[in-house]
C-alpha cells in the first residue's frame, strides 16, 4: 500500500523542526516505515540550491522557480519512490510554503504557483498538513534566541511575517479537512498530544 505525506509548515521559528523527529519515531513506534526529509532540500543538488535561495538576493520570481526545481529534484528522486514503496514520508516544508512566502509574503501570483504545482507534482497532495501557529513576537524570539546569523527569509520583517501567517491561515480555512493548525504556543507535551490525535486518523 502507497505511504501517507506529510508535512509540516508554519512561520520560521514557529517549532515545526522541534517535532520532525518525535514525529517520524512516534509513527516508526507504531509499525510504519517512515522516511524524514525538508524543502528545499531533500536531495544533493536541492541541498545545494537552497543555500542560494537562503543567502544570495534573487527577485521573487527567481525563487519560486527555484523552490519548484528543488522541489521537482525533491519529488522525483525520493518523494514519489518512498511513497510509491510504502514508506511513510514526513517532509519539513513543502508546496504550502511556496503559496505562504512567495505568495503570501512576496506576491507572486497563486494561479501561478498552481500552475507549477500541476507540472512538478500532478496528483500529489500531502494527506495532512500541520501549520504550526504562532504570533510574531514569540516566533521572533525564539528564531533570534537561537541563531548567530538569520537568512534572508529570518530577516524580513513583521508585515512580511503577517501576510505569510495569514496565508497559512487561509489554507487551513479552506481545506480544514486536511490542513490543521496548531497552536504553537502551547506546550511540547499538549502539541504532541494534538499530532497524535491528528495523525492516528490517517491509519
Ligand atoms: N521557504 C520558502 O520561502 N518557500 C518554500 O517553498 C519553502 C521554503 C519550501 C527555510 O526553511 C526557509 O525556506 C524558510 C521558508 C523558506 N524560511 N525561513 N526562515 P526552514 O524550514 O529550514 O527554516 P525555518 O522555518 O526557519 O525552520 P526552523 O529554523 O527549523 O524553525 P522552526 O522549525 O519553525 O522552529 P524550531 O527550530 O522547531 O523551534 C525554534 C525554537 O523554538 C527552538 O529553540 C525550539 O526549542 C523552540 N520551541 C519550539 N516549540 C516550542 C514550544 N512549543 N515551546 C517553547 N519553545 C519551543
Amino acid at each position: 500500500m502507497r505511504g501517507k505525506f506529510i508535512t509540516l509548515e508554519g512561520v520560521d521559528g514557529a517549532g515545526k523542526s522541534t517535532h520532525v523527529e518525535w514525529l517520524a519515531d512516534m509513527l516508526r513506534s507504531g509499525g510504519r516505515r517512515v522516511a524524514v526529509t525538508r524543502e528545499p532540500g531533500g536531495t544533493e543538488l536541492a541541498e545545494k540550491l537552497r543555500e542560494l535561495m537562503l543567502h544570495s538576493p534573487m527577485e521573487p520570481l527567481t525563487e519560486t522557480l527555484l523552490m519548484f526545481a528543488a522541489r521537482d529534484e525533491h519529488v522525483r528522486r525520493r518523494i514519489l519512490p518512498d511513497l510509491d514503496a510504502g514508506t511513510w514520508v514526513v517532509c519539513d516544508r513543502f508546496t504550502e510554503s511556496t503559496l505562504a512566502y512567495q505568495g503570501g509574503g512576496k506576491g507572486v501570483d497563486a494561479g501561478l504557483i498552481g500552475q507549477l504545482s500541476q507540472i512538478v507534482h500532478p496528483g500529489l497532495k500531502p494527506d495532512l498538513t500541520l501549520v504550526f501557529d504562532c504570533p510574531y513576537e514569540i516566533s521572533h524570539a525564539r528564531v533570534t534566541g537561537t541563531r548567530r546569523a538569520l537568512d534572508r527569509f529570518e530577516r524580513e520583517g513583521r508585515a512580511f511575517f503577517e501576510r505569510v501567517r495569514a496565508a497559512y491561515v487561509a489554507a487551513a480555512q479552506a481545506e480544514p479537512q486536511r490542513v490543521h493548525l496548531i497552536d504553537s504556543t502551547q506546550t511540547l507535551e499538549t502539541i504532541r498530544a494534538c499530532l497524535q490525535g491528528l495523525v492516528s486518523k490517517l491509519a
